[in-house]
């Protein structure tokens, strides 16, 4: 049976890059605190509690989506503390490597909440880039990164993740995964499996009723339109405290990027200019140094 590598807490942004590079994939355990995983998971219950299935319309959609599983975006405005994690440096340390090359400029593309419950099964085995067509047009280029966060244990029977080692590297998409090329991300609360775009995985299977709980963050090439509509889940007011560069993974900011191998935008302007003008004379705590 594969495995997924995993790397110790304290590991440097260039060791995960160099399993991500091998492998597609690699779990960091203890990626964020008991302290703040805690203060997360009690901020967000209250919206798990209320949540009400919703109908996904077409049945392949409910399959994928899962009929036991429970689906929150917009954590930003959920719980104060996740800026924390979608600024984290070692993540975007990643993403410099992995996004920045094919845009200059990501985004946050979601931030999603799947809390998988008892009788779930397992979901099909997918690559999470396939949603843009320029997956087909361009497949060796990487345009999304997936970060999900352990937000309870991750266990064989309660819906761990499942992904292949190596499958980013495929080159015929209609290959199938071998079951001894399937590995699950067992993995404790507070540890985050890193997932790219090209990777093949999906939910596990929950049979054994305990819930497993994955806050995910996700980042797209700043050119793309991004799957969660940001700005429907916040407002101004709430950007206008934020460190400028959550507004900028956000999106309240003009997207534009030129150089001699890359040149894309002027996109998501506001009367032609950029929307930090709506932020100008607005202090921010956000210090790149
Ligand atoms: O919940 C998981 O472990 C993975 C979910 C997933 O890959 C997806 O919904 O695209
Ligand atoms: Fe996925």
């Amino acid at each position: 049976m594969a495995e997924v590598t995993h790397l110790p807490s304290n590991c440097s942004v260039p060791e995960i890059i160099e399993v991500v590079e091998r492998d597609g994939t690699v779990i960091v355990e203890d990626m964020v605190s008991p302290s703040w995983l805690a203060e997360f998971n009690s901020s967000v219950q209250t919206s798990i509690d209320d949540y009400a299935p919703y109908d996904y319309g077409d049945p392949e959609s409910i399959e994928f989506l899962g009929r036991q599983t429970v689906r929150l975006n917009g954590l930003i405005s959920k719980s104060n503390n996740y800026i924390e994690l979608m600024t984290d440096e070692r993540l975007l340390g990643v993403m410099d490597h992995f996004l920045a090359p094919n845009c200059g400029q990501y985004r946050l593309n979601s931030s999603e909440i799947i809390e998988i419950h008892g009788g779930e099964t397992a979901q099909d085995l997918h690559v999470d880039d396939v949603i843009w067509p320029v997956h087909h047009w361009a497949p060796d280029r990487l345009l999304q990164f997936n970060v999900l966060l352990a937000a309870t244990d991750f266990s064989a029977t309660n819906g761990a993740t499942q992904v292949v080692p190596g499958s980013h590297r495929w080159n015929d998409p209609e290959r199938v995964a071998k079951p001894e090329e399937i590995a699950h991300a067992i993995m404790t609360a507070g540890s985050a499996i890193l997932v790219s775009g090209k990777t093949l995985h999906g939910g596990g299977a929950n049979t054994s009723g305990e819930r497993r709980r994955a806050v995910c963050t996700s980042y797209v090439l700043g050119w793309l339109r991004s799957q969660e509509n940001h700005f429907l889940h916040t407002s101004l007011e709430q950007a206008r405290d934020w460190p400028e560069r959550v507004r900028q993974l956000m999106g309240y900011d003009l997207y534009s990027h030129y150089d001699d191998d890359l040149a894309a935008g002027p996109l998501g302007y506001y009367e032609y200019r950029s929307p930090a003008v709506l932020f100008e004379g607005t202090p921010s705590s956000f210090d790149p140094d």
